[in-house]
């Protein structure tokens, strides 16, 4: 299996975990999708990443890769068995996405000159990441869906959004007032899937 990406992006990084968290050897193609000689579009005609390629083909769309892996049959399973519940876990993953893409879109408008960037854009994106944390705290308080003692997607996806938060400095604060998020993201943190997709230092 080969995964195309880099572990500054949350999506990537959250296939790297369950790949680890499943015992899966894999091959890692470092590779920004932002150059213009970028690979990435070889593998993904959207050209984002992650990618994985497998026997069957390769894959795209961080929660497609996640669900194509969830097939395997590979232990631990990271879904409910009750088909309505594992819904739920999905729908939470498709948050913790949300919100991260709301964030990379803020990164990307933080590096353009400051008078091309767009206070309203910046000002939704932040409401979204806001609003969308405010969700993932009650749930992660509730510890059914998230932040419960069996391991599942949302968890994984949960964790490596607020990895990214923290990394590029988003939102900084977002952890005021949200101490089960707190509380997820120590657990997580903690897991060697996690200690070993540490994102590397930003080049600027
Ligand atoms: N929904 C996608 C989001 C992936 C994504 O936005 N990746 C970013 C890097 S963090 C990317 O490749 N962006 C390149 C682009 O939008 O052209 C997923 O879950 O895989």
């Amino acid at each position: 299996m080969k995964l195309v990406g880099s572990y500054t992006s949350p999506f990537v990084r959250k296939i790297s975990v369950i790949l680890l968290e499943k015992g899966q050897t894999f091959e890692f193609i470092n590779a920004s999708p932002w150059t213009s000689d970028s690979p990435v579009p070889h593998y993904n005609p959207l050209g984002k990443i992650p990618a994985l390629e497998m026997a069957d083909g390769t894959w795209y769309e961080s929660h497609i890769i996640a669900a194509r892996l969830e097939l395997e049959g590979l232990t631990p399973s990271l879904l409910p068995e009750d088909k309505l519940t594992a819904l739920k876990v999905l729908q939470l993953e498709a948050l913790a996405d949300g919100i991260g893409d709301a964030a990379v879109i803020l990164v990307r408008e933080s590096m353009r000159p400051p008078e091309l960037q767009m206070e309203e854009q910046i000002i939704r994106q932040r409401e979204k990441i806001l609003r969308g944390l405010d969700a993932l705290e009650k749930e992660a308080a509730q510890g059914t869906l998230l932040n419960s003692d069996t391991l599942n997607l949302a968890d994984i996806a949960t964790a490596c959004l607020i990895g990214f938060l923290n990394f590029r400095r988003v939102v900084p604060n977002w952890c005021v007032g949200r101490p089960a998020l707190v509380k997820l993201a120590d657990k997580m943190f903690a897991r060697e899937s996690f200690a070993r997709t540490v994102p590397p230092q930003p080049e600027s």
